[in-house]
């Protein structure tokens, strides 16, 4: 093999600029949108009863479910009128410091592509149903709204202190994997949960995670998983309780104070934790995945 091939630069698909737009959304074609419309009904059969209420009434809002993957900017048209967000085009994922930057502005950057009927359950990166109908709808709740840009502008903060993991953590327990006490019990807003067919049963339902009330300093040194289900899910008791935990915390202080490794293993309860349910974790124990 010639030795240039291995010495050509990564080329970006389309090249990007320093944000990583896309100039625009991708044209999907009729199986695409039929993609869309079976992953939409596929989560329509699990996540009422066990969505947040500020989900759903987000999915209504912006009627996602009109039929066919969502146009961007008429989205972006009705968000805009409701938190003054918008939903841009990227190609994959993108790095830290440009995610945080688009947050920070209201920008939400979601995936342009979406999924085939082979990788149907379970994707690599996230694709446009992951982000649209898993992270949109959230963003129509206005406390939700700024927490978002604020996690955004915090984005700098830890790329300062080299403290990125944590900051992911927050992200990961909150915005992907979050759970919050309703009057009717436990539900999911974390997109990770919302836009796959099993898990939000089992981070609502099961015997075997934990559920801890979220502390934002314990959840920046607990380390999570990648692909699996969680040994732990964080509830919150409101948006505006989150959002207060992350405004009002000194994060200067936390980041010096915060070790550059995680100091919790994902599956465990420690003496100041507010359990809501300490877990089997058999579920852990069988070897997980599936
Ligand atoms: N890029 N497109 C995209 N989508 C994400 O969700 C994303 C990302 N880059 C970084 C990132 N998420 C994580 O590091 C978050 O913890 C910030
Ligand atoms: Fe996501």
């Amino acid at each position: 093999m010639p030795a240039e091939v291995f010495t050509a630069p990564l080329q970006r698909p389309g090249h990007l600029g320093e944000d990583w737009l896309e100039p625009k959304q991708t044209e999907y074609d009729s199986d695409d949108d039929a993609i869309w419309d079976d992953l939409f009904a596929r989560q329509m059969e699990v996540l009422p009863g066990r969505a947040a209420s500020a989900f759903l009434a987000g999915l209504d809002k912006l009627d996602l479910g009109r039929g066919g993957v969502p146009d961007f900017a008429a989205m972006s048209e009705d968000l805009g009128k409701l938190t003054g967000w918008s939903v841009v085009p990227v190609p994959m994922l993108i790095p830290d410091h440009v995610f945080f930057w688009h947050l920070a502005n209201r920008r939400f950057p979601a995936g342009n592509f979406i999924r085939t009927r082979e990788t149907f359950d379970y994707i690599q990166e996230p694709d446009v149903f992951h982000d649209v109908f898993g992270h949109v709808p959230m963003l129509t709740d206005p406390t939700f709204a700024d927490y978002m840009q604020e996690y955004g502008k915090a984005g700098w903060k830890a790329m300062r202190y080299n403290r990125l993991k944590a900051l992911g953590a927050l992200y990961w327990y909150t915005v992907e994997f979050g759970l919050i006490e309703e009057a009717d019990g436990i539900k999911a807003y974390g997109a990770g949960i919302l836009s796959g067919p099993t898990e939000v049963v089992y981070a609502t339902q099961a015997e075997s995670p934990n559920r801890i009330i979220l502390n934002v300093d314990r959840v920046m040194r607990t380390d999570y998983v990648i692909s699996d289900l969680q040994p732990t899910y964080f509830v919150i008791e409101s948006f505006e309780d989150l959002y207060r935990q992350t405004v009002e915390r000194d994060f200067d202080r936390l980041y010096r104070n915060l070790p550059p490794a995680f100091t919790y293993a994902n599956s465990a309860v420690i003496d100041v934790d507010n359990v809501v349910n300490r877990g089997t974790q058999e579920y852990l124990l069988r070897g997980g995945r599936g």
